[in-house]
C-alpha cells in the first residue's frame, strides 16, 4: 500500500463587496461571516479577476423565438381589421375577443433545410386564438359560440400580404365549442358571481355561516377569507347538452386554501353564458347528497343533521398556524451562517447570445424558445457539433386526484391551459438558482396584452458533489470533476410549484427533471371514508392521493434523422460452453429487438435497455451510434384507467412512452384548448400512433415524467422538492468510440512515484479574494408586467 502525498490547500479569503443585500446585511456583518479556520488562513488583498467570455455567435438565427413586437402588432391589427373584436378588458361572453397570439413554429422540414442545407430562413407564421361569442357567430352547432384557431402569415415579407386562415392542419379540428372551451377569466368571473348570489341568499347564508363560518358573509369581497371554485375539467354531457361542475368551499388565509377545506361540496349547472340561469344541482356534505338547495336546507334544519368538525381559523392568519410557510421554531446550531454558495473564481465558463437565446458550454450548444403554453423548449441541441435532438420540451402536465368526495373525484388538471410560460413567476436569485446563475426575461402575448417577466428562467454552471470519473491505481490517481450546465424554470400553477431542470454533462449525457413543491390540494378528511384515498395530515385534512404525469417531446436525431428504437432485454439464460460441454451454466444474456412500428411503451416492457439508434451509422466497433434513455422512477403513467375526468384527452398519460414517426402536422401532444374537451380534443395524440413504420425513420419520443404523489405530513405545510422528483437521463450509448470527458482540463492526475500533481494548467487553488456579485433581488416581480394593452409596446421594467 502506498501513501498518497498530502497537499496543503490554503484557503482563500472571500470578501463580500459592500453591495450585499439588505437581508444579508441584517443577518450578519461582514466580519462575523468569516472566522479563521486555521493558521494557514491568509487575508489576501488581491482580488481575483474573473473574466467573462464574449457573446456566443449563433451559427443561425433563432427561428423559434416568439413573435417580436412589430410582428405581434401586425397580426393584432390584421385580426382587428378582419373580425369584429371587442378589446379583452371590455369583453363579455357575448362578444368576440382575442386570447392569444404567438409564433407558429416553423415546420421541421423548412427548419432543417435552413439549418443544414443553407436553405432560406423559414417564413414566419403566427397562431392566434379567438373566442367568437357574438350573435352572428352562434349557430345550431355552436349555440354559445366557439374558440377558433387561426394561422396568420407569412409575416414581414415585402410584397406578400399575410393571410388569415383556419388552422386545422395541426389539429383534429380548428373550432372548439364554448361548452368544452377554455375557462378564461370572463367565464371564471361569471361563475364566481353566481356563487356569490347563491351563498349570500337569505335562505342559504345562515346555513353556511353555521357550517363554514361567519366569514362566508364577505364572500366575493376583497377581504374574503372564504373561497369557492370548481374542479377542472368541466363536465359536458353531450346527450343533455348540460355543463356541470363540482365545486367546494375553502377557508382562505395566507393563500393556503388548498389545505383548509370545509367538507362542503356543490354540483353546479353552469350551462350557457348567462349566469342568472346557472343553478346548484346538488349539495354533498358528510357523504350525503342533496338534490337541491331546498333539500339541503331542509335536511340541515332537521334534528338528526350531523355537523362535521371545522378548522379552527383562529390561528390561520398568524405565524402560529399550520399553514404558515415562513421560518418558525427553535433555530439550529450554526444555522445563522450563510449556507454554501457557488462561485466562479475565474469567471463564467459558458456563453450565450442573449438576443438569439443561443447557449454554448463545453461542446454543447442549443437554442431556447419560450411560449405561454409550455415555457422552455430547446432546439437544435448539439454535442461536439453533432445534433442529438432537434427539439426537446414540455408538452402537458396532468394532476389527477382521488378522494372520497366529489371534488377530488372529479379533479384532473391540464396545466398547459394555465400556461407554463404564463405562470413562470420570477425566480429568486440565490434561492431558486445558485449565486452564479444568470437570469433570463421573457415576453409573450395573451388576452390582448403583451406580458413581460423578469427571471423566467436561469442558466448556471454547477459542480456536482461527486466526481464524474475516478480511479486510484497502484501508480496514480485520476479524478475528473463533474461540472454541469443547467437551465431551470419554475412555474407556479395555483397551489403547485413545478421546478424544471435541464442538466448537461461533459460526456454528452443530459437529464430532464421536474420537482414539485407548494401546497398540496388537500381534501376534507372524513374518518369513515377517507382512508383509502389519503392520510389524515391535520385536524380535518387529508393529503389526497394524486398522480402528476408530465409529457415531453424529444425529437431525437441520432447521427442524422434515420433512426430506430431498440430494446435490449437483459435476461437469464442457460448456456453450455464448448470449453465445458458437460455442464449447463445458468447465466444471462442480452437480447436486442427493434421496435418496428409507432407504439405506446411502458418501461417495464422495454426490457433493460432502451435505445434510440442511428439506422445508418455505427461506431468503429460496429455498433449503432445511440443514446440510451434511463428512467429511474418506476412507472411513468397515471394509475387510474378510463376515468371520466380524462376521457380521450391524455392518451399519452396511459403509457410511459410513445414513439411516433416525426411529422410536421404532429407537432404537439396537447393544447391549451384540450383541458375541458374530454371526448374530442383538438390535439389527440392517439391519432399519431397509427402503426406506421419506425425503423429507419425520423422519430419522436414522447416521454413522461411522473410522480405518484401520496402526501403525508412531510407535505405540510408544503411539499418539498427533494422528494417530489422525477427525472430521465439520456446518455451516449456506443455513440462515440469512448467516453467523451477525457478532454476536459478539470481533472487531476497524481503519480505517487514522482509526487507530481498534474492539474492541466488549471489554477485549482486560486490565491485571491473573491468578489461576490450582489443578488439582484430588485429584479424580482410576481405577476410580471402586463403592458401595452392592445398595443405591442414592451416597457422598460
Ligand atoms: C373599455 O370601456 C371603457 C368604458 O367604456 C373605455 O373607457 C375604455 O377605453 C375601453 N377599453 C378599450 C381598450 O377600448
Ligand atoms: C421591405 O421594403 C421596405 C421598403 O421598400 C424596406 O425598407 C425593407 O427593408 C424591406 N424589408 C425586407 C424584409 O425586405
Ligand atoms: C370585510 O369588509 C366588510 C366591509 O366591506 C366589513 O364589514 C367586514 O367586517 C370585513 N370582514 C373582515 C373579516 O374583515
Ligand atoms: C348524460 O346524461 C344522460 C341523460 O341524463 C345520462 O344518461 C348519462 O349517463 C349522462 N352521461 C354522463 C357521462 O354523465
Ligand atoms: C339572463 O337570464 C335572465 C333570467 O332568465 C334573463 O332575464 C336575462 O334577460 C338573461 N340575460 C341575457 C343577456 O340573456
Ligand atoms: C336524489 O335524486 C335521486 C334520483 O335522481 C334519488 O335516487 C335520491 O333518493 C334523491 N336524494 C334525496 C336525498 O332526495
Ligand atoms: C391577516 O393579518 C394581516 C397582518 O397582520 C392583516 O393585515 C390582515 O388584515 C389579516 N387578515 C385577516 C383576514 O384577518
Ligand atoms: C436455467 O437452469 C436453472 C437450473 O436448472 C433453472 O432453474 C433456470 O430456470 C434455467 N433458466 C432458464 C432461463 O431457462
Ligand atoms: C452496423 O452494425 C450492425 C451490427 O451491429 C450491422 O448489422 C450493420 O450492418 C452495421 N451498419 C453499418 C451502416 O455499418
Ligand atoms: C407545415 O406543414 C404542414 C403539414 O405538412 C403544412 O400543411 C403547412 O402548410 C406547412 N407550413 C408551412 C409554412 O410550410
Ligand atoms: C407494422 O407496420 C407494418 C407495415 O409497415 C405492418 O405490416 C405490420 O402489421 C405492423 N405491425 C404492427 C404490430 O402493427
Ligand atoms: C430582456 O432581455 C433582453 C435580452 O437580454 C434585453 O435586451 C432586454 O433589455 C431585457 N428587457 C428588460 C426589460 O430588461
Ligand atoms: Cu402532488
Amino acid at each position: 500500500m502506498k501513501f498518497l502525498g498530502v497537499l496543503t490547500l490554503t484557503l482563500s479569503a472571500i470578501t463580500l463587496t459592500d453591495a450585499i443585500s439588505p437581508r444579508q446585511a441584517k443577518a450578519k456583518s461582514q466580519d462575523q461571516l468569516y472566522t479563521k479556520r486555521s493558521e494557514s488562513y491568509i487575508k489576501r488583498d488581491t482580488l481575483c479577476s474573473p473574466s467573462f467570455p464574449k457573446e456566443a455567435v449563433p451559427p443561425k438565427a433563432n427561428i423559434w423565438a416568439d413573435l417580436d413586437t412589430v410582428e405581434t402588432k401586425d397580426v393584432f391589427d390584421l385580426l382587428k381589421n378582419t373580425y369584429p373584436l371587442t378589446p379583452f378588458e371590455n369583453a363579455t361572453l357575448f362578444d368576440n375577443y382575442l386570447m392569444w397570439i404567438e409564433l407558429l413554429r416553423p415546420n421541421k422540414t423548412s427548419a432543417t433545410d435552413y439549418l443544414d442545407n443553407n436553405g432560406a430562413v423559414p417564413d414566419r407564421y403566427a397562431r392566434a386564438s379567438i373566442f367568437f361569442g357574438s350573435e352572428e357567430y352562434t349557430s345550431e352547432e355552436y349555440p354559445n359560440g366557439y374558440w377558433q384557431e387561426l394561422q396568420i402569415g407569412p409575416l414581414g415579407k415585402n410584397g406578400t400580404n399575410p393571410e388569415v386562415s383556419e388552422l386545422d392542419w395541426l389539429y383534429t379540428k380548428s373550432k372548439v365549442a364554448y361548452e368544452v372551451g377554455y375557462k378564461d377569466p370572463i367565464r371564471f368571473d361569471a361563475v364566481t358571481d353566481f356563487y356569490e348570489r347563491e351563498f349570500l341568499s337569505e335562505d342559504l347564508l345562515p346555513v353556511l355561516i353555521d357550517l363554514v363560518g361567519e366569514e362566508i358573509k364577505w364572500f366575493g369581497q376583497d377581504n374574503s377569507t372564504v373561497d369557492c371554485w370548481g374542479t377542472d375539467p368541466l363536465q359536458f354531457n353531450k346527450t343533455t347538452g348540460r355543463v356541470t361542475n363540482w365545486a367546494t368551499i375553502f377557508i382562505n388565509y395566507q393563500d393556503a386554501e388548498d389545505i383548509t377545506p370545509t367538507g362542503l361540496f356543490l354540483n353546479t349547472d353552469i350551462t350557457g353564458r348567462n349566469s342568472s340561469e346557472f343553478f346548484i344541482a346538488k349539495w354533498v356534505y358528510n357523504n350525503i347528497a342533496y338534490n337541491s338547495t331546498e333539500d339541503f336546507i331542509k335536511a340541515y334544519e332537521s334534528p338528526d343533521f350531523v355537523k362535521l368538525p371545522t378548522i379552527d381559523t383562529s390561528k390561520l392568519n398568524s405565524t402560529d398556524g399550520f399553514v404558515y410557510i415562513g421560518q418558525k421554531g427553535e433555530t439550529r446550531e450554526l444555522d445563522e451562517k450563510l449556507a454554501p454558495i457557488v462561485v466562479e473564481p475565474q469567471g463564467r465558463r459558458w456563453k450565450v447570445n442573449e438576443e438569439q437565446r443561443y447557449f454554448t458550454w463545453m461542446d454543447w450548444e442549443f437554442y431556447v424558445a419560450w411560449s405561454r403554453d409550455v415555457g422552455l423548449t430547446l432546439y437544435d441541441l448539439k454535442f461536439k457539433g453533432e445534433r442529438i435532438a432537434f427539439e426537446i420540451g414540455l408538452q402537458e402536465a396532468i394532476a389527477e386526484y382521488a378522494g372520497d368526495d366529489p371534488f377530488q373525484a372529479h379533479t384532473a388538471y391540464f396545466d398547459r391551459s394555465y400556461g407554463f410560460g404564463n405562470e413562470a413567476f420570477g425566480l429568486i436569485p440565490g434561492f431558486d438558482c445558485p449565486y452564479n446563475a444568470e437570469m433570463f426575461n421573457t415576453t409573450w402575448h395573451s388576452q390582448g396584452s403583451n406580458n413581460y417577466q423578469n427571471n423566467s428562467y436561469c442558466a448556471f454552471e454547477f459542480v456536482e458533489d461527486y466526481g464524474l470519473a475516478r480511479h486510484a491505481a497502484s501508480e496514480y490517481t485520476g479524478v475528473t470533476k463533474n461540472p454541469t450546465f443547467n437551465l431551470r424554470s419554475i412555474t407556479t400553477i395555483g397551489n403547485y410549484d413545478y421546478n424544471f431542470l435541464y442538466k448537461f454533462y461533459l460526456d454528452g449525457t443530459f437529464e430532464v427533471s421536474v420537482r414539485a413543491a407548494g401546497f398540496i390540494q388537500g381534501a376534507y378528511y372524513n374518518p369513515d371514508t377517507g382512508s383509502p384515498f389519503g392520510y389524515r395530515v391535520n385536524e380535518v385534512l387529508s393529503g389526497s392521493f394524486h398522480d402528476h404525469v408530465l409529457n415531453f417531446k424529444a425529437d431525437f436525431d441520432i447521427a442524422g434523422t434515420s433512426n430506430k428504437v431498440s430494446t435490449t432485454a437483459l435476461k437469464p439464460a442457460n448456456f453450455t460452453y464448448p470449453w465445458d460441454p458437460e455442464r449447463v451454466y445458468s447465466t444471462k444474456i442480452k437480447e436486442r429487438s427493434v421496435v418496428q412500428n409507432e407504439t405506446y411503451l411502458n418501461w417495464a416492457d422495454a426490457g433493460g435497455v432502451l435505445l434510440i439508434e442511428s439506422a445508418d451509422q455505427n461506431n468503429t466497433w460496429g455498433n449503432p451510434k445511440a443514446y440510451r434513455a434511463i428512467y429511474g422512477g418506476g412507472d411513468a403513467r397515471r394509475i387510474a384507467q378510463n376515468s371520466v375526468t380524462i376521457g380521450k384527452n391524455a392518451e399519452w398519460a396511459s403509457h410511459d412512452l410513445i414513439f411516433t414517426k416525426q411529422k410536421d402536422s404532429e407537432l404537439q401532444s396537447s393544447h391549451v384548448l384540450n383541458a375541458n374537451d374530454l371526448e374530442d380534443p383538438i390535439v389527440d395524440i392517439s391519432k399519431y400512433v397509427d402503426g406506421e413504420n419506425l425503423d429507419g425513420e425520423d422519430l419522436v419520443c414522447w416521454f413522461n415524467l411522473a410522480l405518484h404523489h401520496l402526501p403525508n405530513t412531510n407535505d405540510i405545510p408544503n411539499t418539498i422538492f427533494s422528494t417530489a422528483e422525477s427525472g430521465i437521463v439520456f446518455t451516449p450509448f456506443n455513440y462515440f468510440d469512448s467516453e467523451q470527458s477525457r478532454d476536459t482540463l478539470q481533472q487531476m492526475y497524481y503519480e505517487y512515484e514522482t509526487s507530481e500533481w498534474d492539474f492541466n494548467g488549471v489554477d485549482v487553488n486560486p490565491q485571491c479574494d473573491i468578489e461576490i456579485e450582489p443578488l439582484a433581488f430588485h429584479d424580482v416581480n410576481y405577476y410580471g408586467v402586463t403592458v401595452g394593452k392592445d398595443t405591442t409596446n414592451i416597457p422598460s421594467p
